[in-house]
């Protein structure tokens, strides 16, 4: 084994740590070793090297101060589902909704691509804590990566550095999580998830979602796993805390597919007519959540940052995100003004420049057919910038949660808002969680792509098994929060039915009331619908028929749905757990008898 010329001293006594370190140097032969602290001094000389590299370039200081210009790739630019795999010893285990390969393989394939893999470069040690430092509820990893630009991202997204090691003393409960860009080639591109043995490795990108291994990897696919393991869950949705002009406050965390505005949802600023109300980011992406000693489940986020996508963020859609972004954040793939001071995406507020130097570094002007920023060009931006968050974002307890949200993109069917009648109600209307795709991912608009709970992407194990911890969960939830469904993007003869945005605090506020016991409610066959009159739309302009388009239940569209959502379960075999099936049967016989 070949101790590289030059590296920083480890800043631990952690036989497990300097061993693993040892080992994977070993293998990707870099030229040096430097251990991540995550202090002040640091970050100023990762940052100057990183301009000085070229890998990142400094935007206007003046206007925005300490942020910073990145492009990626042009062919490594969003995350590769088709390149990410779960690795368990059976295939079963990772399950029909994941791409498998057996560790020994894995290992071989990838150890192959990692060997020499970072020489010439340099090895950064990352230590990070997903979580709060200190709550029992936080998980160490360590990333080793060659990319300077993922230590900058990972500062900005966990709590990184010496407090990491400092959570993690002597322990081997780390993640071991392995990154190198390689040639960024799609060809030599891997994210191996190995969760019997707590470790990542990611090869052959450079972009955030597929290398910034707290996130998706740890916080999600090998979270997921632990939660099952350790009876907890590792969810893909926003906490957010409803605050009533009295004072009283309200913890809601919401699942949505990608790209349904989950981030705007987490940061919303109520409308005039809620005077008085406040919403406060805790997450807007990822929850951990745990039964506290007192019988109710509590959240915390894993993150410190948001990763969030910037074509479409605005004045309007999302102010504090707006607000958030104004320093010490990343752009990746938007669009540089001519001067390269400023940044512009699609969808940001005022008029469209003229010219601007598209994502790709080419000139733009705005006759030209092409996106100046990538559709998934992103923000990464320090959690503390936003101006609604939470203060108790950062407690090792976390929040107590009273409503669960599952939400998707659907032109029909599915009501503005829903209440679920019971905990297994919940989690059916979790499990059959669709979102319609748009004609951009897929060439054919309105193709229910069934997502559950979100999670399509980031369960680490088989669904069916996730369904059944879910079920399982209730046993131990002496106080389980309640379940909704909400579905913003109902349409009707082509248009949107309800405004959505800021105006969201509407449904918001009835699923709170609702949650509290505090709001009628009528009975129907899918669930708890709001009454006329139970849901606060005064000062919006909106018709009774509107309304009751948007809220209504169409027993013919029913049946398509739950036929639809057989070949879901069906996909699962006998891993379904039989509730699930049976309540869908149920409904199903009992919509029929409607018809
Ligand atoms: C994300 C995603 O980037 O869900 O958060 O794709
Ligand atoms: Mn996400």
């Amino acid at each position: 084994m070949t101790e590289p010329r030059n590296s920083t001293t480890a800043p631990t006594s952690n036989p497990h740590l300097i061993q693993w370190v040892k080992e994977m140097a070993a293998l990707c032969k870099p030229d040096r070793i430097v251990w991540c602290d995550g202090s002040e001094d640091e970050k100023t000389r990762l940052y100057e090297q990183a301009v000085a590299e070229g890998v990142i370039q400094e935007l206007d200081q003046k206007k925005l101060p300490g942020c910073y210009y990145a492009r990626s790739n042009p062919n490594d630019v969003a995350r590769v589902e088709h390149l990410t795999f779960i690795c368990t010893p059976t295939k079963d285990e990772a399950g029909p909704t994941n791409n498998w390969m057996a560790p020994d393989e894995a290992y071989r394939k990838l150890g192959g691509l990692f060997d020499g893999a970072m020489k010439g470069r340099t090895m950064y040690v990352v230590p990070y804590i997903m979580g709060p430092a200190g709550s029992e509820m936080s998980k160490v990893g360590i990333e080793l990566t060659d990319s300077i630009y993922v230590v900058l991202n990972m500062r900005i997204m966990t709590r990184m550095g010496k407090i990491a090691l400092d959570m993690l003393g002597d322990a081997n409960t780390f993640n071991r999580g392995l990154h190198s860009t390689l040639d960024v080639n799609p060809e030599r591109r891997y994210i191996c998830h190995f969760p019997q043995d707590n470790t990542i490795w990611s090869i052959g990108s450079g972009y955030g979602g597929n290398v910034l291994l707290g996130k998706k990897c740890l916080a999600l696919r090998i979270g997921s796993v632990l939660g099952r393991d350790e009876g907890w869950l590792a969810e893909h949705m926003l906490i957010l805390g409803v605050e009533s002009p009295e004072g009283q406050m309200t913890y809601v965390a919401a699942a949505f597919p990608s790209a349904c505005g989950k981030t705007n949802f987490a940061m919303m600023i109520p409308p005039k007519r809620f005077n008085g109300w406040k919403i406060w980011t805790v997450g807007d992406d990822i929850a951990w959540m745990r039964v506290g000693p007192d019988g109710r489940l509590w959240a915390i986020n894993p993150e410190a940052g948001y990763f969030g996508v910037a074509p479409g963020t605005s004045m309007q859609s999302n102010p504090n995100a707006m607000q958030t972004v104004l320093k010490d954040t990343i752009f990746t793939n938007v669009a540089l003004t001519p001067d390269k001071g400023d940044v512009w995406w699609e969808g940001k507020d005022g008029p469209i420049p003229a010219d601007l130097i598209d994502w790709q570094g080419r000139p733009w002007t705005n006759a030209s057919p092409e996106k100046a920023a990538h559709p998934n060009s992103r923000f990464t931006a320090p959690a503390r910038n936003n101006p609604c968050l939470s203060r108790f974002a950062d407690d090792p307890q976390g929040v107590p949660i009273s409503a669960i949200i599952f939400g998707g993109r659907r032109a029909s069917t599915v009501p503005l808002v829903l209440q679920s009648f019971n905990w297994t109600h919940g989690v059916f209307l979790g499990a059959t969680l669709g979102s319609e795709t748009t004609a951009a991912a897929t060439g054919k608009v309105g193709v229910v792509r069934r997502d559950p709970m979100a999670m399509l992407p980031f369960c680490g194990y088989n669904m069916g098994d996730y369904f059944a911890h879910w079920l399982k969960m209730q046993h131990k939830i002496a106080n389980p929060p309640k379940i909704f469904m909400v579905n913003w993007f109902r349409q009707h003869n082509g248009k949107f039915l309800w405004p959505g945005f800021g105006e969201n605090m509407r449904v918001l506020k009835w699923i709170v009331d609702r949650a509290r016991v505090a709001r009628g409610a009528q009975e129907t066959i899918m669930g708890w619908v709001p009454r006329p009159g139970d849901l606060d739309l005064s000062g919006l302009d909106i018709s009774d028929e509107q309304i009751h388009e948007a809220t209504k239940i169409d027993y013919r569209e029913w049946k398509t749905e739950l036929e639809s959502q057989a070949e879901f379960f069906d996909k699962l075999g006998d891993r379904m757990p039989r509730p699930l099936s049976l309540w869908r049967e149920m409904l199903l016989a009992r919509v029929a008898e409607r018809l």
